[in-house]
Formats: C-alpha cells, sequence, structure tokens
C-alpha cells in the first residue's frame, strides 16, 4: 500500500503535465478582464490565479475538491463512535484529490502523532511572550519560531532542483500541522488556564486531541464540534486574504513556517477571520446592554445602531457569497441539534432572522447573508471557550490544512514568484483621457 507521500507523488506528474499542456497550447488565452473599479477595489472577482484544493461558488459555497460540506459529513471516515468527519480525512482528499479509507486518516494520525512534540525552545519562547498579547500574535509567533526546523530551507540552502522542492515542502508541512493543536491548546492554557497543561492521549485523531488538550469539556458532542469545526474551516478557495498570503510568501520559495505565519496574520483581521471573536463580543454587549435573549424589536433597532454608528455587523456579508455561507449551516445543525435551548443561539438564530433584511434596507452590502463566523463563536462558548479571543486561533488551525495542501501543489507544479503589475492613478488617467469618448 502506497503511503501519503508516495500517493502524492502519484498524482503530481499527470497535473504537471495537466498544467503545463494548457499553459502552453492555452497560455494567451483570456479568462477575465479588469476594470478601474477592480484594479481599486480589491481584485475583487478577477479570475487571475489558481488553486486546486477547493473553489467557492457564490450562490452554492464551498467544495472542497468537487465535494459540498453535507456530502463529506457523510463520506468523511469518522474517529469510532464520533459523529463527525475528521480532519485527517479533508487533508487527504484536499492533496491527493481522493476521498481516504479509514485506514488512510489513521496513518496520517500516526505521522502527526510522530512530529508532534513541542520542542523546548518555542515553549520558553511561548513563556517568555507578555500575557496580554493576542492569542493570534502568539500562534503566528509560534509558527515562525518553528522556522528554523525548516527542511525546505535547509535543503535549499544546499542545493536542489525544482522538480524537488515539493518534497522538503511536504515534510515541512506535516511537521508543522503535527504541532498546531499542540501550539493552540499551549497558548490557551497558558493565556486563560493558568499555565497548567494537558497531554496529548497517543489514542486519539488530531481533532479529538485538540479538543483533549484544551481541558474545557469533557463531553463527547464536543470532541465533534471541534472536528467538524476543523473540518469546515480548513479551505475557501484562493483569493481569501489567509489563502492568497500563504500562496504569496511561498512564491518567494519561503518555507512552509514563514507561508503560514503570513497567512495567519493576515486572518488575524477583523475582516477576515477575527470576525469570529468579533461576533461574540457584539453579541455578548447586545445581551448585556438589552438584559438577556432581545425581542426581535430591540434586536433591529440595534442592529440598526451598529450599521448607523458606522460599524459593520460582524459575521455578515462576504466578498463572494452571495446567500447563507454552507458552513454556517453546517454548524446551526450542529447547534439544533446539540444546544437548542441554549441563549447565545438563541440570539445567534434571532439575528439571521432579521439582519439580512436590515442589511438588504441599509443597502450598501453586496451579500447580506451570514458567513461562517456569525455561527462559530456561539458553539464554542456553550462548551466552556468563554474567552472569544482566542476563537480565531481555532480558525488557523484549520485553514492550515487548506493553505498548506496547496502550498505543497504550488511547489510541485513550479508555480512562480508572484508578481502582478501595478499601476497610478496618473497612469489610470492617462488612460481615460486617452479612450475614445463614451
Ligand atoms: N455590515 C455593514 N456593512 C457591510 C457589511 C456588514 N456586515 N458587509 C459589507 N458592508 C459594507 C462594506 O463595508 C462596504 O461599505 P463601503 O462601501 O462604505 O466601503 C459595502 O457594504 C460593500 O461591501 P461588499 O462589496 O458587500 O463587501 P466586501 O467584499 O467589500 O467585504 C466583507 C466583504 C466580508 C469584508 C464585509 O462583508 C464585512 O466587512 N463583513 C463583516 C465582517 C465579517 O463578517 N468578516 C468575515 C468574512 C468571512 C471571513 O473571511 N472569515
Amino acid at each position: 500500500m502506497p503511503n501519503l507521500k508516495e500517493k502524492f507523488a502519484s498524482k503530481m506528474a499527470p497535473m504537471r503535465e495537466r498544467v503545463q499542456k494548457v499553459r502552453k497550447e492555452h497560455g494567451d488565452m483570456k479568462i477575465s478582464d479588469v476594470t478601474i473599479e477592480q484594479a481599486y477595489g480589491g481584485a475583487r472577482s478577477v479570475k487571475c490565479m489558481t488553486w486546486e484544493t477547493s473553489a467557492l461558488d457564490p450562490m452554492e459555497g464551498i467544495r472542497f475538491r468537487g465535494f459540498t460540506i453535507p456530502e463529506l459529513q457523510q463520506k468523511l471516515p469518522k474517529a469510532p463512535g464520533g459523529g463527525e468527519p475528521i480532519p485527517e480525512g479533508i487533508f487527504h482528499l484536499l492533496l491527493t484529490g481522493d476521498l481516504p479509507t479509514y485506514e488512510d486518516t489513521v496513518e496520517i494520525t500516526e505521522e502527526w502523532r510522530k512530529r508532534s512534540a513541542l520542542p523546548k525552545y518555542l515553549i520558553d519562547v511561548l513563556k517568555a511572550i507578555p500575557a496580554d498579547t493576542h492569542p493570534m500574535t502568539q500562534f503566528s509567533l509560534a509558527i515562525l519560531q518553528l522556522q528554523k526546523e525548516s527542511i525546505f530551507a535547509e535543503r535549499y540552502r544546499t542545493g536542489i532542483s525544482k522538480a524537488e522542492y515539493w518534497d522538503p515542502m511536504y515534510e515541512d508541512v506535516m511537521n508543522v500541522l503535527a504541532k498546531l493543536p499542540g501550539i493552540a491548546a499551549y497558548i490557551y492554557r497558558k493565556s486563560y488556564k493558568g499555565d497548567k497543561h494537558i497531554p496529548a492521549d497517543p489514542k486519539l485523531d488530531w481533532g479529538g486531541n485538540m479538543a483533549k488538550m484544551l481541558g474545557v469539556a469533557d463531553d463527547p458532542a464536543f470532541v465533534d464540534l471541534m472536528r467538524l469545526y476543523l473540518v469546515i474551516h480548513c479551505d475557501h478557495e484562493g483569493g481569501n486574504v489567509s489563502a492568497h498570503t500563504c500562496r504569496l510568501v511561498g512564491s518567494a520559495l519561503s518555507d512552509a513556517y514563514y507561508s503560514l505565519s503570513g497567512a495567519m496574520d493576515g486572518l488575524a483581521g477583523p475582516l477576515h477571520g477575527l470576525a469570529n471573536q468579533e461576533v461574540l463580543r457584539w453579541i455578548m454587549d447586545l445581551m448585556k446592554d438589552l438584559g438577556g435573549v432581545p425581542s426581535k424589536d430591540q434586536l433591529k433597532k440595534y442592529i440598526w445602531d451598529t450599521l448607523n454608528g458606522g460599524k459593520v455587523v460582524p459575521g455578515y456579508g462576504h466578498a463572494v457569497l452571495r446567500k447563507t455561507d454552507p458552513r454556517y449551516v453546517a454548524q446551526r445543525e450542529f447547534a439544533l441539534k446539540h444546544l437548542p435551548n441554549d441563549d447565545i443561539f438563541k440570539v445567534v438564530s434571532a439575528v439571521y432572522e432579521v439582519a439580512p433584511d436590515i442589511l438588504t434596507q441599509h443597502g450598501k452590502t453586496k451579500n447580506p447573508w451570514p458567513n461562517v463566523d456569525a455561527h462559530s463563536g456561539c458553539l464554542l462558548y456553550h462548551y466552556g471557550i468563554t474567552e472569544y479571543d482566542f476563537y480565531t486561533v481555532f480558525f488557523g488551525v484549520s485553514r492550515a490544512i487548506g493553505v498548506l495542501s496547496q502550498l505543497i501543489w504550488d511547489r510541485a507544479l513550479g508555480l512562480p514568484i508572484e508578481r502582478p503589475k501595478s499601476i497610478t492613478t496618473d497612469w489610470v488617467e492617462s488612460q481615460i483621457k486617452a479612450a475614445p469618448a463614451k
């Protein structure tokens, strides 16, 4: 039986051939026109990069290697006794394009377990970080500190051919992914639980251990939540800030540690991954101001006040999606099953009933529907993770699976350094002047 690395290697040659053929035979075919508005407006909708592991349809939402979230909840292997897919399975799928068997996921669990120990120098660095440092800063710093372990950087320095870049990149990716639950749990317990730590259980899967090492809830539903969470946040095609950052940094042949640390810095922005903590902060403030679960009228006024105060309604809107995010739906279904009477869930549901209409009336956002971050905090809070500044770290642990799978592909396909062309407003105005009158 080939192992994961051998399976990946067997996929690489045919994919390289496909890409080479497409570039050689159709490289000059146009797939996008760019308007001035798009040049100023964050390149929205400009098709100018490829990304193999997932694709986002504005109306349908995300597909991972062609599979929707409900399909994956059916098809990906689960841990014995577990109700949700394990993240090892989605890593296998994103990397190879094939659905794994349960045995395939056990191989990955084993491989990650072997590579999971956190070196002492990393613990020393984490201990030295001031306690009031945001958990995402600590997380990004920890990943960056591990860069000295990079096999890719070492092999590049001693000389390696381009065709082999993928190999040390694969090793770095496996090494860093293996350590992320331990790093996250270490930061959590250091920041909020008196610096008392819980060792991993060698019998548990990656997500199961993430739940265990946090030490917040001895509840099989919480373990399932962790697995579901780590699966659904893993990838969202290539143009989002964290994915694109990972691709961009890696394109300079920076290794997986630099690339992932950069990606996490982008994820830590409130318009991207940090929105999950902002949602909970907004809901808790709302419940405090309104004395608990609000009436519909109170809620409507609160949302209008947020908008009229020049702020965004966190967890709503999306740069690509134009309907309710299926990652929101998956979490809502989890809540309906496991915590239907939770007060914060009631507020999240009530916001879902009224916010889309208000955002539509407000008339600014192109998408009045909730995204993934509108729901995740309420589930974490329910199981005892009440420190919402930590929430984006979970997002980061998951997002690493997607962006790093693609990073291995980037090196396997020999993608070049990224270098889009920028233009000045002088140039734009000169083009307008030179254009024929409308
Ligand atoms: N509340 C209020 N106003 C909003 C809004 C919201 N939830 N979403 C968008 N808008 C506003 C924008 O700020 C923008 O206003 P402007 O014209 O004054 O600049 C206008 O509507 C048009 O924006 P858009 O084209 O619909 O969205 P975008 O592609 O520029 O931005 C996003 C997308 C997600 C940043 C934006 O919807 C937003 O800020 N949402 C709230 C924060 C959030 O939930 N982020 C998480 C997204 C998912 C993720 O990455 N994890």
